[in-house]
Order: C-alpha cells, then structure tokens, then sequence
C-alpha cells in the first residue's frame, strides 16, 4: 500500500526454472521503444508484472520528462510492479538501481506495515520523513526505521542504489548499504542495513509498491566487475571513456567508482586510468 523499492525473494520454484548461465548486466532497461510503447500498460511486458492498480507506459511532455531518454513508468496510486531477476546465482555482492519520483506515502514507514516475511532490503518513501531504509533482524519480521536525512521534492528525480551483500558479516547477518544520488545515506556513510530476513540467498526479484502515483525509470542489476565501469558487463574501452569522464570531473557515479579502483588504492583517478588501459591492451 506504499511506496517501496525493495529486493524480494520469491518461491524458489520459481527461480529456479529456467535460469539461463549468468550473462551481465544481469538485467537493465529504461522503458523505451521499441520494446515499450508509449500509453500502454507494462503488464506482460519484458518480464514485467502488475498485480495490482495500473502501470503505463509514458512519454516525454506535460513538462514531465524521463531521467532517461523519452520514456518512462507512471505507477497508479495503489499499483504494484513486479518482476522476477534471474541470472544471479553465486553472485554474492550485486547493485539494484533506478530513478524514483513522487509525493511518497502518506505513512511512515514505521506505519507502513510491509507484510512481506522473505525481503532482503527495503526502501521507503515517506511524505513525512522521507527516503527511509528498513534495518532488518534477519528474522523475517519487521525491522528498524532508519532516516537518510534526504527529504522528498515530489518534482524531482532521485537515483537509488542499494548494494545486496549475501555474504553474511561477523554477526552472521546479511547486508546491504543505500545510496541516493551518488551519495551514501545515511550521511554519516558507515551505517550497514540488515536484510529482512538472512534466509534469502540470493536476489530473486524486485518490487515496487506506489501508494500515491509514481514516476519509474533506468533499473538495472548489475554484478561488480572490476574494470566495468559502465556496468554492461564487458571491460572495453568503452569503460576507458567512461571512467576518463569520472575522473576528469564528470558526473559521480558510484558504481563507476566502486568497479574502477583497479589498483585497490581506495581512490579512482588517473593511475586506475593507466591501469585499466593495460588491461584492455592485454598487458595485465
Ligand atoms: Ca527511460
Ligand atoms: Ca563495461
Ligand atoms: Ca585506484
């Protein structure tokens, strides 16, 4: 009944039908043409479900443009979009991402009431407090809210990244960690989230839950690659582009900055630059 963005697993029946061998990205669109129409719903499209409400397909205009080229998603208030994420066995450490815009709901997520037993990470959007993480116990039950200091602009974009940590930490818990645009949250940067339940063993699907009416746009799942600083999969030189643009200033990318520290020195800069074009020269 709220806005949500979260990592859920499913029966694992379901998953594992029909897992291909991994090929990454493991999944990314931005809900353009030709594969989504504009006006349309996106029920049945490209993996996609809509248990609930309405999800369309929509174009550029009415002074609403897309984060990313010229469509996106408008979830109906009361709508949920589904999709299962395959693809992602043994993959221990994975980042879930895509752009969010909306009023949020109307409750805290401390009064949201998510019933779901088997989520890993879950985000909220609160009209009241704004993006808020939920600090899972790991038991399946729910867990402590925690605040991201990042207040909701119901005219902007926000960009969330959620990195899924399988491997259980020295508490033997699961984790995962949250930033919004590019900036880790809460400010202070340190703080770890628990899974909701640390029974789930690896990402399975995604869910997005709009109490009032949402904008969705640019998701994707993606392994960390070392070297892939574009994330499609592939270290090539086009990641050479891509990371020269972060390093001579360009817009911060988190991604870009965790899979570009080629000589794990803790900094992305011009000696990873040197050292990735090594290795795309075959000379690493
Ligand atoms: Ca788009
Ligand atoms: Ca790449
Ligand atoms: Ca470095």
């Amino acid at each position: 009944m709220t806005r949500i963005v979260k990592s859920l697993a499913m029966a694992a029946a379901v998953l594992t039908a029909g897992v291909a061998s991994a090929s990454y990205p493991i999944y990314s669109t931005s809900f353009e043409a030709p594969t989504y129409t504009a006006g349309n719903s996106i029920n049945g499209v490209d993996g996609w479900n809509v248990p609930g409400g309405t999800v369309t397909v929509t174009a550029n205009g009415g002074g609403t443009n897309a984060q990313d080229g010229s469509q996106y998603v408008t979830l109906s208030a009361g709508s949920t979009l589904q999709r299962t994420i395959s693809n992602t066995d043994d993959v221990n450490l994975i980042w879930v991402q895509g752009y969010f815009r909306g009023t949020g709901s109307s409750v805290t997520l401390a009064n949201a009431n998510y019933t779901d037993t088997n989520a890993s990470a879950i985000v909220h959007f609160s009209q009241q407090n704004g993006i808020e993480m939920e600090n899972g116990n790991g038991l399946g039950a729910a867990g402590t809210p925690v605040g991201s200091g990042v207040a909701l602009n119901p005219t902007t974009w926000y960009k969330i990244t959620i990195q899924l940590n399988f491997t259980p930490d020295g508490n033997n818990h699961k984790t995962w960690k949250l930033w919004v645009d590019n900036a880790r949250v809460p400010s202070s940067g340190t703080q770890t989230f628990g899974f909701r339940n640390d029974s789930v063993t690896k990402l399975n699907g995604f869910q997005n839950l709009a109490q009032s009416q949402s904008l969705f746009d640019d998701f994707r799942v993606i392994k960390p690659i070392l070297g892939d600083a574009n994330g499609d999969g592939l270290v090539d030189s086009a990641d050479l582009i891509r990371l020269l643009s972060y390093v001579s200033g360009g817009v911060p990318d988190i991604i870009v900055k965790t899979d570009s520290d080629i000589d794990a020195d803790g900094d992305v800069d011009a000696m990873d630059v040197d050292h990735l074009t090594m290795i795309i020269m075959g000379e690493m």
